[in-house]
């Protein structure tokens, strides 16, 4: 190149995501892909040290708001190390990362990465079958030692679906399902769409949906009542249910990354309406006006709605960075149901997503400019 860019005003970045604001339009794709196979690489190998430096590295790229095109561009950016650097070089001389193709080619890459793709299936569940020599899902199945349990074994029943993306269209149409049997059940109650389809993007491994009332308790029942609707409308093809665990007493809660306690279930559904046919590339024929989706629905109580909401709109780094913030510049304790100060010794409360970030001196971040 001839013409210098200017440079980024890179001082201005901050090393949180929170502050960023990062819509799902992504300009540097070639080196954040890159950077995800290496933070998952040191995930499969416990090393979650080098895999959240990996992500926040990712994430301060996607905020950009142009493609690097020059290993000088990212001089003063944040969280960027020495490792960072050296494959984003490689990425601009070679096109590629060797190192990353040498992860992608690696049989234990690509077995952990191929049996955490089932639903229900961790990394630890994954260890386990690689070491007993297992590659391939009929290698797990054909296994007599292997125990699926009941997640599992949906997960499989029901894999080629369910690791095919969700689009908009088919968040639309589950959305006004959900409406329509939360309406039918508790006419009062909210329903709002959360996770990655709140944050405004196209495509989605699942659908998340947020269900309050503004009768306190009254959510807690809320959940039990869509689930058996479902089912009576055959729809449920898979249900996980976890009753509330929430007790306010035992707030703040100091847990780092743990689940949060509120009612909640794990589901898939069959959605009627299938534009793909399947029966187009599919030697058995199977043509289907059906296709199974993944489904999570989140109960908590009104008072800690917009909490809730804030949490499980992701993204998982924006949430993670929120948490950091609000921790190493604000004393304060955030998780998805409360906010606390921790000097003061003092709860801080909140009915909407602004308040939240207003607590903690924040801007306001729209949920599509969470996309970190
Ligand atoms: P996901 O649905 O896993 O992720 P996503 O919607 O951002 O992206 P996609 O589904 O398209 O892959 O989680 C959404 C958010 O919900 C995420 O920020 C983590 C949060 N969450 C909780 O806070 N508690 C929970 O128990 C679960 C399951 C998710
Ligand atoms: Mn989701
Ligand atoms: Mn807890
Ligand atoms: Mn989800």
């Amino acid at each position: 190149g001839c013409s210098t860019p200017p440079p980024a005003p890179a001082s201005s970045i901050s090393q949180y995501a929170c502050q960023r604001r990062t819509t799902t339009e992504n300009r540097n794709r070639i080196f954040t892909d890159a950077l995800e196979v290496l933070a998952e690489s040191c995930e499969f190998n416990e090393m979650e040290g080098r895999c959240l430096a990996f992500r926040r590295a990712a994430s301060v790229l996607k905020s950009l708001p142009a493609a690097v095109q020059r290993l000088e561009a990212t001089r003063g950016l944040p969280c960027l190390g020495e490792h960072t650097r050296a494959v984003i070089e490689e990425i601009l001389q070679c096109g590629h990362s060797f190192e990353v193709r040498k992860i992608l080619s690696d049989e234990r890459y690509q077995t952990l990465k191929l049996f955490t793709s089932v639903f229900g299936v961790g990394p630890k569940t994954a260890e386990k079958w690689y070491r007993r020599g297992l590659r391939s899902f009929s290698d797990v199945l054909a296994e007599p030692g292997v125990r699926l349990n009941r997640m599992q074994q949906s997960g499989f029943l029901h894999y080629g679906d369910i690791s095919r993306a969700v689009s908009k269209a088919e968040a639309r149409a589950l959305g006004n399902i959900i409406d329509e049997a939360v309406r039918a059940i508790t006419p009062d109650a909210q329903l709002a769409l959360t996770g990655g389809f709140r944050r405004g993007k196209e495509f989605g491994h699942d659908v998340d949906f947020i269900v309050t009332t503004p009768e306190q308790g009254r959510e807690e029942t809320i959940l039990p009542q869509i689930i058996q609707r479902m089912k009576k409308q055959g729809i449920l093809l898979y249900s996980d249910y976890q009753a509330s665990t929430f007790d306010v007493s035992k707030l703040p809660s100091h847990r780092f990354e743990a689940m949060d306690h509120f009612a909640k279930c794990f589901l898939i559904l069959r959605l009627e309406g299938n534009q793909v046919d399947a029966g187009l590339n599919n030697a058995e024929g199977d043509s289907r006006s059906w296709r199974a989706v993944r489904v999570d629905l989140v109960a908590p109580p009104m008072d800690r709605y917009a909490f809730a909401l804030l949490g499980w709109t992701g993204s998982r780094q924006f949430e993670r960075d929120l948490r950091r913030f609000a921790r190493m510049e604000r004393q304060m304790l955030l998780d998805n149901h409360a906010l606390y100060h921790k000097t003061k010794k003092e709860f801080l409360a909140a009915t909407t997503e602004k308040d939240i970030f207003a607590h903690l001196g924040l801007e306001y971040m729209e949920p599509w400019q969470r996309n970190a």
